[in-house]
């Protein structure tokens, strides 16, 4: 019987081959580099399953997306990663069980509000267990301020300072690494280390306030109540920290809801810090403590190579104790597609085709979103959307025009207020694979 080949499930063979030997993988796909013609351009369009409208325009030596990235969607099986069932979850790209990290797949971020059961997981350490009595949690502030303060969640709750409820774009400092080459360690995220999530609760200013910041006070230290992975208790999981001016943005918040709710545990119930636009492990779960500091806070997760990047590049692939790198604090802008997942198939004949997603970028706002299906010859612009309050994500949509049946890559890119934009391959390569953010491509199938 002959096998029906899928797009983004191509033969395990060739994707191995590329794995092992990119050169001659590229010789059999393309024939001799820069003669993408004739009987090349037959071989890769049998590889794919489909004819290449576009193929013109294809860059020499580029691989096809739907061999470059096994599609997640495609009714599980081999070839696409390993999802992850949690409780309460959508299945999520499973990325590790211990410590449990989870990705969501980019067509389960079509929500303006991402829902708690569609975030991505990111655990440094263990999940610790629920808290018997949330209301009687306490978090404490103490170092660099006149009067060390310890409010428990019950206090929060009751309004001893103001509640505020804001969207707030949640990225892990690593989303994008598996687009590294050569590829770093820690997880392999693609896009969907994100969320916008909708979380109510006091400004960590405020209570800077009330606990008397003092001028020496530049810096915080966070702790939460999750055990190291060794279970040492004198370890910590994580412990970030950052320069104190971020913890005095409005925007930076102890939250104790999420999505009008009480915070899933995996999200760090009761309480967590949200700290926005800034990698997300500065959102410290099960929040304990905040450490005011006169200098840089020294916790686990700081220092040397973590969510650090370098200021003047490095061979990639080359060592380095990141002495002179520098923390990654606003995140770079990036880009999803959340109406159509890499590996679709569409109907034959479809000639329009409507996209959309979302778009981020840190501090800043997103100015503009293109997409492009002959692989960046032509960019149309897409409708952006503004952001529903500062640090909320932004819609972005529209329609491209498929001239004939084959097959298609659809490129999208944002580009941030400060004119930034998606680079066509991850830069500044960095040891831990920190702020990856090239251009993506979904690969569809027409007919
Ligand atoms: N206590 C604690 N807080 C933590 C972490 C952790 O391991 N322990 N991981 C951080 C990292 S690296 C990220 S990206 C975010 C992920 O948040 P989420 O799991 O709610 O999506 O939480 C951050 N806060
Ligand atoms: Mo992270």
């Amino acid at each position: 019987m002959k096998q029906k080949r899928q797009i983004g499930r191509p033969e395990r063979g060739l994707l191995e081959l590329y794995q092992d030997d990119p050169e001659r993988a590229d010789a059999l796909v393309w024939g001799r580099r820069g003669a993408l013609r004739g009987a090349a351009l037959a071989s890769m369009g049998a590889a794919l399953g489909a004819a290449i409208p576009f193929a013109g325009r294809m860059p020499e030596g580029l691989l096809p997306a739907a061999l470059a990235q096994p599609a997640p969607s495609g009714g599980g099986g081999q070839g696409g990663p390993q999802m992850i069932r949690l409780e309460g979850k959508e299945p999520l790209i499973l990325q590790g069980e211990r410590p449990l990290n989870a990705e969501t797949p980019e067509t389960l971020l079509d929500d303006e509000v991402t829902p708690a059961s569609k975030m991505f997981v990111r655990n440094n350490g263990q999940v610790p267990e629920a808290p018997r009595d949330p209301r009687a949690w306490k978090i404490r502030i103490d170092g660099e301020v006149n009067q060390p303060l310890e409010i428990t969640v019950g206090e929060l709750e009751g309004g001893r300072f103001p509640l505020v409820t804001r969207r707030l774009q949640l990225e892990c400092g690593g989303n994008g690494r598996s687009f590294f080459s050569p590829q770093t360690r820690g997880n392999q995220w693609g896009n969907g280390a994100v969320s916008c999530g909708e979380w109510t609760g006091v400004r960590l200013r405020d209570l800077l306030q009330a606990a008397g910041l003092k001028e020496s006070g530049k810096f915080t230290g966070h702790f939460g109540a999750d055990p190291h992975l060794s279970g040492d208790p004198n370890r910590q999981a994580i412990s970030r920290g950052m320069r104190i001016e971020k913890a005095l943005d409005e925007d930076t918040i102890i939250a104790i809801r999420l999505n009008g709710e009480p915070i899933p545990l995996i999200h760090g119930a009761p309480a967590r810090l949200v700290t926005p636009g800034w990698p997300g492990s500065l959102s410290q779960k099960w929040l304990t403590r905040i450490w005011i500091r006169d200098r840089p806070h020294d916790g686990q997760g700081m220092g040397g190579t973590s969510y650090r990047v370098p200021v003047q590049p490095i061979v990639p692939g080359s060592r380095n104790d990141g002495r002179d790198f520098v923390d990654l604090e606003s995140m770079p802008v990036r880009s999803v597609l959340t109406n159509i997942a890499h590996g679709t198939r569409l109907p034959a004949g479809t000639r329009n085709l409507d996209v959309r997603g979302f778009a981020w970028a840190g501090d800043k706002t997103v100015r503009a979103v293109h997409v492009s299906v002959d692989y960046g010859a032509t960019w149309h612009e897409m409708r952006v959307a503004d952001p529903a309050n500062r640090y909320a994500w932004q819609r972005w949509s529209g329609r491209v025009s498929l001239p004939t049946d084959g097959y298609y890559e659809i490129w999208y890119r944002a580009t941030d207020s400060d004119g930034r934009m998606q680079p066509h391959v991850a830069g500044n390569w960095n040891p831990q694979g920190y702020g990856a953010n090239p251009i993506s491509r979904a690969a569809v199938l027409v007919g």
